[in-house]
């Protein structure tokens, strides 16, 4: 009788989570590098980094499965920074202006929400993932973001401005405290738009 129950419960077990795998959706992908020139104002620097990204959206079944928000996985890869590494952020702001910070990547400073990584000197690879609770937490680091009007957990205004190109990826370091090396933001459409899911 017990392992009856047992057997019904594993196919259960196994039906939902096929679902839950059938409804991820790649929603969007984003590959930047970052350099010294897209800093305001620019910056000579032998410094480079690879930021890449991949928006999913874990769609569910009404009645059958939880919605589960959309999730940003990242990975950045950073090199030959001139001055010690020491935060990275992704900032709100257009190209040639400097914008307020709404996630925290990585910091050294303290100066981040709890459970921030710490930023390895390079060459090294971060990586993470970005949650709605992860958009312009409420700490003072991140005030200017919010006087811009991207509020803590605001995660569809976050999306919109990395669809809009009003975002970028930032890496300071000691020697250039306001960023080293940076990138604007640029998202190109996932498998989502090609009907396609995996
Ligand atoms: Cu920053």
């Amino acid at each position: 009788m017990k392992r009856s129950y047992f057997v019904i419960g594993a196919v259960v077990l196994i039906g939902i989570v096929t679902i839950t795998v059938l409804a991820v959706v790649d929603a969007g992908r984003i590959a930047q590098r970052l350099i010294g020139y897209e800093e305001v104002p620019s910056v000579s620097t032998g410094a480079s980094a690879r930021f890449n990204a991949t928006i999913i959206n874990t769609v569910g079944f009404p009645g059958v499965t939880t919605i589960t928000p959309t999730e940003i996985q990242w990975e950045m890869s950073y090199t030959a920074l001139e001055g010690t590494v020491q935060q990275s952020h992704i900032h709100i702001g257009q190209k040639g202006v400097n914008g307020g910070i709404t996630v925290f990547l990585c910091t050294n400073l303290g100066n981040g929400p709890a459970g921030t990584q710490p930023c390895p000197q390079g060459p090294a690879t971060i990586r993470g993932t970005i949650r709605p609770e992860d958009v312009s937490p409420n700490i003072a680091a991140t005030a200017g973001a919010r006087q811009q009007g991207l509020n803590t957990g605001e995660w569809d205004e976050f999306l919109a401005a990395l669809r809009a190109g009003a975002t970028y990826v930032n890496i300071h370091s000691s020697t250039w405290p306001g960023g080293e090396i940076r990138s604007q933001i640029a998202v190109q459409d996932g498998q989502m738009a090609a009907g396609a899911s995996h």
